[in-house]
Formats: structure tokens, C-alpha cells, sequence
């Protein structure tokens, strides 16, 4: 059962400094790992971006997905994209910039962006099961515009591990819009990655800033540690 009453702390080592969390009042919460933003001939790409510099964080989102899914943490999974007919896409976004393919044109992996088309899907390797929880977002962070906050109050979280992609984009907004709204936020950092990596870099450093000012920076290893480390069932 999900998030059973008991709590179970745990430790990461994270920045600016250790964070202690009660674990079934935690969140795995894995941002757009979706093929529009990893593949060839999808959205990121369409933009000018060299794809490949994302898949570094596929490895160490699937070694703390199957630790979630060994523990019973509750799973978040979200999709950029938009509806069909681009209702929930403003034209501001879908006009903005020279990129070789707009939002809802037509592209090797179906409309670009789009809901239901195969570029919106989540990857192979970290695909959803169905007990999981999917939240289709029409912005970058996952709150706006979606059903997040009732779902995240429904199961009693607190605590939020968020990876994805892109640092500076997706993950940066979902980890500022949580912060405001009361979630402890710990970002794994080798869990994320840019098209730019000096813009990965800064985006984490931005997070642990100031004491934390938006919040925690981990890598998998550390996250790993604490949610099969010894303080579980205490
Ligand atoms: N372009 C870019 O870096 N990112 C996005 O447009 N969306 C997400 O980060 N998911």
C-alpha cells in the first residue's frame, strides 16, 4: 500500500546540507522524460538542441524509479504537450522563435508536441505502470494548469525527489512552484540534465543557493542510500 501510516525516515546527503524526510510522506515526481524532448525529430530538437546531451540522466532516474517502486513510493510521472486542436497552447508559445517544426506541425514521431502522438510518450526505459500516476501539463511546471496539488494532498506528500529534463526549464519552474506552495524539494542532480550543461550546472546551483533557497541538491547514490538505508521502519 501506498504511503502507509508508519513513517519511515531517512537521511540524504544532500546540499546545502543533510536533509532528514519522513519517506511515506514522499514523492518520486519525474519531470517530461518524454521521446519530444530525448529523441531525434521531436520538440527539443526542433529547437535547435543537441539531444544526445540528455541522455545521461535515463540511468540514474531508472535506478531511484525501481527503488520507488521496490518501496512503495508514490510515483508522479509528467508530459508537456499540448491538446489537439492547441486550445491550451498560447500563441505566444507556439510562435515564438525559428524552430525548424512548430507545436502541432507534423514530424517523424507525429505532431510535434502533442498529446497522444508517439513524440509526447514517456521513453522505454522509464515508462509508467499503470498504478502510476501520469499529469499531462500544458506548461513548463507541472502545478500550472494540472491537477498536481490535489493529487500530491490526496496521498498525504510532502516531500518531493524531482528529476527530469531539462534542469533549467521543466524542472527548475516545477521545483520553484513547489517551493512556494510548502514542498521540500530535493533535486537529483545526476537525475537531470540540459541541452547546455553549463545551464544544468547553474540550475542546481541556483536551487541549493542561499541556504536552499528553492531547496536540495542529491545525486542518485545519496537518494539511493536513504531510501534503502537503515532508518527505513524506524
Ligand atoms: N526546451 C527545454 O529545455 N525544455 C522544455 O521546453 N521543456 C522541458 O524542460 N520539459
Amino acid at each position: 500500500m501506498l504511503n502507509s501510516s508508519k513513517s519511515r525516515l531517512g537521511v540524504i546527503r544532500a546540499e546545502p546540507e543533510p536533509i532528514k524526510l519522513d519517506l511515506s510522506s514522499t514523492a518520486l515526481v519525474i519531470i517530461d522524460m518524454q521521446r519530444d524532448f530525448m529523441e531525434p525529430g521531436g520538440f527539443g530538437e526542433t529547437l535547435g538542441n543537441d539531444v544526445s546531451q540528455l541522455a545521461r540522466a535515463v540511468k540514474p532516474i531508472g535506478a531511484v524509479l525501481e527503488a520507488a517502486r521496490d518501496t512503495g513510493m508514490l510515483v508522479i510521472h509528467t508530459r508537456e504537450g499540448h491538446l489537439p486542436d492547441l486550445s491550451d497552447a498560447p500563441p505566444a508559445k507556439v510562435e515564438r522563435g525559428a524552430p525548424s517544426l512548430r507545436i502541432g506541425d507534423p514530424g517523424p514521431m507525429g505532431r510535434i508536441l502533442i498529446r497522444g502522438e508517439a513524440g509526447h510518450d514517456i521513453i522505454p526505459e522509464l515508462y509508467p505502470l499503470d498504478s502510476e500516476v501520469v499529469i499531462d501539463k500544458p506548461g513548463k511546471g507541472a502545478f500550472y494548469a494540472t491537477e498536481l496539488s490535489e493529487v500530491l494532498e490526496r496521498y498525504g506528500i510532502e516531500n518531493l525527489l524531482v528529476c527530469g529534463v531539462t534542469t533549467e526549464v521543466c524542472v527548475n519552474t516545477t521545483v520553484r512552484e513547489a517551493n512556494d506552495r510548502g514542498y521540500r524539494c530535493i533535486v537529483i542532480s545526476d537525475g537531470c540534465a540540459s541541452y547546455f550543461p553549463e545551464f544544468h550546472e547553474m540550475g542546481l546551483k541556483m536551487i541549493k543557493a542561499q541556504g536552499g533557497i528553492f531547496g536540495w541538491v542529491a545525486d542518485s547514490v545519496a537518494v539511493l542510500e536513504a531510501m534503502r538505508g537503515s532508518a527505513a521502519g524506524e
